[in-house]
């Protein structure tokens, strides 16, 4: 569409004026009508400076994560191969499950700018307020056995870390098995759902929720938000793109070579390594040292006994 061109022709050219007679030649709209699309662009949220003479100037993109805006730029294989974004839902989880049982393939990334039954693991609410944060639910088709998904959740969390240090220039670490925390505040929770019967997954939905600039006011007590660790605000739409980025070099990687690399780069990003740590499972507790991660992303602990426990789900508190 035309308006589609004047939109990549400003910003094709950030920093600099581009006259009305540059635009319309660009775009195919009327020299006459440029101004019009300018203030619809406008309404829309993009920031376009006019000055007599010299024409119209990028400044930049609403703070929204729209498909158009999410998609500039992104050069990935799988991951956000399509987007869609909604303003308001109850959950991208419920979304992303009905994509995949209607045969949608891999790599759709749904987003959402507030969701009204933001969802965590066993029940839990994910709190989502709008504007504020990344809800992201990524549908993917993996060949793995149901017992290998949850390098999906570690596959989440090392790009979580690449991207937060990408996007925002800081130092995330990873809590065994699914937070992503900045000091000892969690700023992000990863949650992957399983559609799969007779031991082959049909579907996989990767659950993301990251504090961009979401205020202490509207978050629980131990968590806290790229702006607030940072003490400025944050580009959102910078912060998502490069998670999908990280996310789809991390996918890649895991499906065409296996998951050698990923358990090292998790390994490296962990804080639950090395730490005495009980870990409270469904039936049982397990207190010892969190001394490595299994092939298929299971915590091993030593007890105090010198023995070795699997741990393949449950919560993990450091002790020291
Ligand atoms: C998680 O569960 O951490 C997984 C969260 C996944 C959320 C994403 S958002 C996009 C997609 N759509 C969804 O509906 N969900 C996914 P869990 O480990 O069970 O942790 C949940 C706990 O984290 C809650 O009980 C709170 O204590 C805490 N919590 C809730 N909201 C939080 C927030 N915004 N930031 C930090 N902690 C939060």
């Amino acid at each position: 569409m035309s308006e589609d061109r004047l939109l990549t022709a400003l910003r094709e050219h950030p920093g600099a004026f581009l006259s009305g007679e540059q635009l319309s030649r660009a775009s195919g709209i009327s020299r006459a009508a440029i101004w019009k699309q300018i203030e619809k662009l406008r309404e829309e949220g993009y920031e376009i400076a006019a000055q007599p003479h010299l024409g119209y100037q990028f400044v930049a993109p609403p703070d929204r994560l729209i498909p158009e805006e999410l998609s500039w730029g992104l050069k990935t294989a799988v991951v956000g191969r399509r987007i869609s974004s909604y303003a308001r839902t109850d959950s991208t989880m419920e979304i992303a499950h009905r994509l995949a049982a209607a045969g949608e393939p891999e790599g759709h990334a749904v987003f959402a700018e507030a969701q009204t039954r933001g969802r965590g693991r066993l029940g839990r609410t994910w709190r989502s307020p709008a504007g504020q944060g990344v809800y992201l639910s990524v549908l993917l088709r993996p060949k793995l056995a149901p017992a290998d998904a949850p390098l999906l959740t570690v596959l989440a969390a090392v790009a979580l870390v690449e991207a937060i240090r990408e996007g925002a220039g800081l130092e995330a670490r990873i809590k065994w098995p699914n937070d992503v925390l900045i000091g000892e505040r969690k700023v992000s929770g990863i949650l992957t759902e399983l559609q799969s019967e007779l031991g082959q997954v049909h579907a996989a939905v990767l659950g993301i929720g990251l504090n961009v600039n979401t205020p202490r006011s509207a978050l629980p007590k131990f968590a806290t938000s790229l702006a607030l660790a940072r003490g400025e605000r944050c580009d959102r739409l910078a912060v998502a793109r490069a998670l999908l980025a990280a996310l789809d070099r991390w996918y890649v990687e895991l499906t065409r070579r296996g998951a050698g690399r990923l358990l090292t780069a998790w390994q490296a990003a962990s804080m639950t390594l090395g730490r005495r740590v009980r870990v409270a499972c469904q039936d049982r507790s397990v207190d010892g040292e969190a001394a490595g991660v299994g092939p298929a992303g299971a915590l091993l602990v030593r007890t105090d006994t010198g023995r070795m426990e699997t741990v393949t789900a449950g919560e993990v508190l450091i002790l020291r």
